[in-house]
């Protein structure tokens, strides 16, 4: 279940991290159909607790299978589903297998108004009794796999899915979900659970649904968040068979690069040679909800020219299923999202270039990073050729004769003739500008008969990386 069912020539996956459905459709509408994206990963869609100061964490803790929370009903998930598919972006659900909420004092009620008593294990709205959960107990030895699956993770009740009853009410809630329209999950905490007891579930589920587009028989696409630095007893390769697995690696490897911790040459053997899983099963993404908390070598939204350089490099090299992060701003690890006084999540507003101003970061709208949604569409199925560096960290290549791309990250400014393998012609940069009625806004190269343009990337540029491609050919 490794095909995520692109539309066209579309494939990039943005995570609206905390958006309303309704916001989503819109967004699908006048924003990701046209600027190329195959897809959403929405946050999760089922009842969950209600925490203190609505920190965004409180939906990882679920109370039943009914589709409201602060996003949206299910009503108004059902329109957003079907609208998006109408412009050909599919939709990815976040959702939770291993586990409902975490301890509550006394009677708990959920965001559609469903009471549960977590410290006994009680969730009359699904429901689940005490003899579906596994014994507490905590997760203190993470080479254990007895611990790391049965155990609790973060004190949140730990669901036994090798139970029938336990089977049927995940199928059920992920077979509702197909029958509105979606392509696939994300399964959230997969490494807490058996694989044996995961493959049981996908192999259960419906194909999804042909009213929305899909072919027949079209299996939902899964990817499934493990955490494996490689040193654990769970390791990825127990899930990768079953669907894709999100690669952590990748995240650190190029947060390390892009902040000048390793030289950019070697990104040529970017991939399996560093030792990621194989493309086609790998989900990869410069950062995600929770390692953009974390102090680290991972990059976010706060640091934005490296930040943009190595999502350029991302959505420029052929490997990996991709997806974008798409943030609010945030000051520590609990932030909730933008929300009013009545603790309403509030919808995105945006200015005069459609960059978002209202607490909402929106990486996926800043132009260096659609553009690059956009590349990935022009360049599809084109190898890497023409791997030129200067021994550091300027670096430079082409996607066959469709696409080419340069970065410095020196203390010096890149300035020579380089090989774009396009043909001859002038180009947009799309990193500095676009094309806009036959001219380019930013930075233009012109390539010369034998593929070769004079390429300039001042160390003090405002982006240190520069792009062409075939569809922004003057
Ligand atoms: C995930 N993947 O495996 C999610 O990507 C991650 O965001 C989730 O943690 C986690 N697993 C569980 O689904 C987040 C957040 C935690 C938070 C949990 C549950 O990072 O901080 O834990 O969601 O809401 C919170 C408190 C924690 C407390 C727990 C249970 O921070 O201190 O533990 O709730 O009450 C006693
Ligand atoms: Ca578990």
């Amino acid at each position: 279940q490794h095909n995520p069912h692109w539309w066209g020539n579309r494939n990039t996956i943005v995570h609206l991290f905390e958006w309303k459905w309704s916001d989503i459709a819109q967004e699908c509408e006048s924003f990701l159909g046209p600027r190329g994206f195959a897809g959403v990963q929405v946050s999760p869609v089922n009842e969950n607790i209600i925490a203190a100061g609505r920190p965004w964490w409180e939906r990882y803790q679920p109370i039943s299978y009914k589709l409201t929370t602060r996003s949206g009903n299910e009503e108004e998930f059902g329109d957003m589903v079907r609208r998006c598919n109408d412009v050909g972006v599919r939709i990815y659900v976040d959702v939770l297998l291993n586990h409902m909420s975490g301890d509550f004092d006394g009677v708990a009620v959920g965001t559609a108004g469903t009471e549960a008593e977590p410290r006994k294990k009680s969730f009359p709205g699904v429901p689940y009794t005490a003899q579906d959960f596994h014994p507490t107990c905590e997760i203190t030895d993470w080479n254990d796999r007895f611990q790391v699956q049965q155990c609790e993770l973060v004190g949140l009740k730990d669901l036994d899915q090798s139970s029938d009853w336990v089977r049927s009410k995940l199928i059920e809630f992920l077979d509702h979900l197909i029958e509105l329209g979606v392509a696939g999950f994300r399964v959230d905490a997969a490494k807490h659970m058996a694989s044996e007891d995961l493959e049981y579930i996908y192999s259960s589920l419906s194909n999804l649904n042909i009213d929305h587009g899909f072919p027949h028989n079209s299996r939902p696409f899964i990817f499934q968040e493990v955490i494996d630095h490689g040193h654990e007893t769970v390791s990825r390769d127990e899930y990768k068979d079953l669907g894709a697995v999100t690669e952590f690696r990748f995240s650190e490897e190029i947060g390390n690069a892009f902040r000048g911790n390793n030289a950019l040459k070697w990104l040529q053997s970017w991939g399996t040679g560093w030792g990621f899983l194989p493309s086609g099963q790998a989900l990869t993404f410069v950062d995600n909800h929770d390692n953009q908390r974390d102090a680290g070598a991972v990059l976010n939204y706060k640091s934005p020219r490296q930040y943009k350089m190595a999502t350029a490099f991302h959505l420029a090299y052929p490997y990996g299923i991709s997806r974008v992060m798409s943030s609010f701003a945030f000051d520590d690890h609990d932030t909730p999202p933008p929300q009013d006084a009545q603790e309403r999540i509030i919808s995105p507003e945006f200015d005069e270039d459609g960059a978002c101003v209202n607490g909402w970061i929106c990486e996926h709208r800043w132009r260096q990073i659609y553009a690059m949604v956009g590349f990935k569409n022009a360049v599809r199925d084109t190898e890497i050729t023409g791997w030129w560096d200067n021994g550091d960290n300027q670096i430079s290549f082409c996607r066959g004769n469709k696409g080419f791309l340069a970065f410095n990250n020196n203390l010096y400014d890149l300035s020579q003739d380089l090989n774009t393998c396009l043909p001859a012609g002038t180009y947009c940069d799309v990193i500095s500008g676009s094309l806009i009625d036959g001219s380019c806004t930013g930075k233009s190269v012109t390539v010369n008969d034998n593929g070769y343009g004079y390429i300039h990337i001042g160390s003090d540029d405002f982006d240190g990386v520069l792009a062409l491609h075939v569809d922004a050919k003057v």
